[in-house]
């Protein structure tokens, strides 16, 4: 085979690369609305994206499952129904498995086929995108739908090849599930994939000990069964939750208060966030509006949840680790948990201080830190991810006159709303960086971008129009706006979150998503439209 490569024939009028929440919906958009004859190429065995893979012990989603669901269609929302108020992985891969089927959307799909390359043929106005497989195929638009968090991020740390035991990352857990039983595990990575998976693992492992570099804030879930009358009443009332997610700044089916921290006294104070920490889950930074732009407000909450952590952690050295935090809260991703702290109080639980005493290496028997060795049979991976560029740049996409986005994004990532790349013509990502995306409730940020790619080429064919592509002028400017949203806020004080791709070695410091909000984002971008795709060049 070496070199030969299968070339389709047949010219498509899209190919989309994905096949979890972004590439569902744009597949049913392009393909039931506009008539068009797409094909979704797919990495895995089956749908689901992100719930493909993460398949860990806890595996859950933050965003309450009433809204972590497709809300263009009152048919879906009529037919499904969540049986928790956050819905676990398997649960949400079956709702996926359940939209594939409802629309037909499989025999378009095609599965086990791995991207390797995206050219773009400038004398056809082509795309040329070549699977593992050695398939090539060609298409007028091509749309990536790869999701922010799939690039597992394996630190590299010596060693790790000489690890006689068996390693895992979180983002890539077999289907058979790994059995914890009488074993001794260590667990790297404290964010919101080890503040899920920790008590988990706890409860079946002989010995867990829990690897920290950078402590965590963490409120509860609260998980719990939805009542049957909650499922009614959100199905009767789904136009009204639809129009709170479209109007709020993240997404979510919530709103926030519309008071600041220092609005009320300091008994007041407590009672709110009492009444916050009682009620659980994301909804805690909805308790006070100004929580995320105000260094003195935001450290109410910071010291409020501290000192949550120093009350449930019963032995006094693991509480001041655990409490022992470098960043404002919300400035990273804040994770929801269920016991997670708790599982420090177990007698089988060992937390280790690894900004105190670095991992040095990784031993045939176990982890070596400079405080000594740790003996482990399995070895969790929860290090997070080379987000929002990582899986597009695992793409190999060359654009015009040959250039690679690796190289237009060496010092990080420029681009027009996060949907279009200058030098990249007819190419869209779905949430890239410089969009919303990870600030929000992603199924929410998903539609937006998906409808508003489906708009965009609907007017193109109606228009006689062949290229659409990002300028340079209105790229810098939206790099300049994406900065001036994060410089409003209090993320960028998070100084070794993902958001930032400071949790991998070498990649540019940027902030990443735009944190100006959904409602401000979604107006934006219709404007834009409106204006004849303004910032564009359209041939
Ligand atoms: P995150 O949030 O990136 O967390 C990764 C964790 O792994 C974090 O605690 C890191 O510490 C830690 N980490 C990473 N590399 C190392 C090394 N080399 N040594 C020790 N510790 C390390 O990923 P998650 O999977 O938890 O969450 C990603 C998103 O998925 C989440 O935000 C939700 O949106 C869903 P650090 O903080 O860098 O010091």
């Amino acid at each position: 085979m070496g070199t030969s490569i299968k070339r389709d024939a047949k010219v498509l009028d899209a190919v989309i690369i994905g096949a979890g929440f972004a590439g569902l919906y744009q597949l049913h958009c392009l393909r039931d609305r506009l008539g068009l004859d797409v094909t979704v190429l797919e990495a895995a065995d089956g749908v689901g994206g992100t719930w493909y893979w993460n398949r860990y012990p806890g595996a859950r989603c933050d965003t309450e499952s009433h809204a972590y669901c497709f809300t263009f269609s009152q048919a879906l929302i009529d037919a499904w129904s969540w049986s928790e108020r956050y819905p676990g992985q398997a649960e949400i891969l079956r709702y996926m498995n359940f939209v594939a089927d409802r629309l037909d959307l499989r025999r378009d799909i095609q599965f086990g086929r791995r991207v390797t390359a995206c050219r773009f043929d400038e004398s056809q106005n082509l795309w040329h995108v070549t699977t593992g497989l050695g398939e090539t195929l060609r298409a007028k638009f091509l749309i990536a739908a790869v999701g922010c968090l799939s690039t597992a991020n394996v630190p590299d740390i010596p060693g790790l090849e000489t690890f006689e035991g068996r390693w895992l990352h979180t983002g890539q857990w077999p289907h058979e599930g790994v059995d914890f039983t009488g074993k001794r595990v260590g667990q790297i990575g404290t964010g919101s994939t080890g503040i899920q998976a920790a008590p988990v693992i706890a409860d079946t492992a002989r010995h867990l000990t829990v690897f920290q570099r950078t402590a965590n804030y963490s409120v509860p879930a609260r998980n719990a069964p939805l009542t049957p009358e909650f499922q009614r009443d959100v199905k009767a009332n789904f136009a009204e939750v639809r129009r709170i997610m479209h109007s709020t700044h993240n997404g979510h089916a919530f709103t926030i208060e519309d008071r600041n921290v220092f609005d009320v006294t300091p008994d007041e104070r407590m009672q709110i966030y009492d009444q916050a920490w009682d009620k659980g889950g994301l909804q805690f930074r909805a308790a006070f509006k100004d929580l995320l732009s105000s260094k003195p407000a935001n450290d109410t909450a910071a010291q409020y949840l501290s000192d949550k952590i120093r009350s449930i952690v019963k032995d006094p050295a693991t509480a001041e680790i655990l409490a022992d935090i470098d960043h404002p809260y919300g400035a990273k991703r804040p994770p929801i948990d269920t016991d997670y702290f708790e599982t420090f109080n177990r007698d089988n639980v060992t937390l280790v201080d690894v900004r105190k005493a670095p991992i040095e290496a990784i031993t045939p028997t176990g982890v070596r830190t400079s405080a000594g060795e740790y003996p482990l049979d399995i070895l969790v991976f929860a290090t997070g991810f080379d987000a929002m560029t990582g899986p597009l740049l695992a793409l190999d996409i060359q654009g015009r006159d040959g250039r690679a986005l690796r190289d237009t994004w060496r010092h990080g990532p420029t681009n027009y709303l996060g949907l279009q790349v200058a030098g990249f013509p007819n190419l869209f990502t779905i949430t890239g960086p410089g969009s919303p995306s990870v600030l929000t409730n992603m199924p929410v940020a998903i539609e937006q971008h998906v409808e508003w790619i489906t708009a965009c080429i609907a007017h193109m064919r109606e228009t006689g129009i062949a290229r659409i592509e990002a300028t340079e002028t209105a790229s810098q400017r939206w790099v300049q706006a994406v900065n001036a949203a994060a410089d409003a806020t209090l993320l960028p004080q998070a100084h070794h979150s993902w958001y930032l791709g400071a949790n991998v070695p070498g990649k540019p410091r940027v902030f990443m998503p735009y944190a100006g909000g959904m409602a401000r984002y979604r107006q934006h971008c219709s404007e834009i439209a409106a204006k004849g795709y303004e910032g564009f060049a359209l041939s």
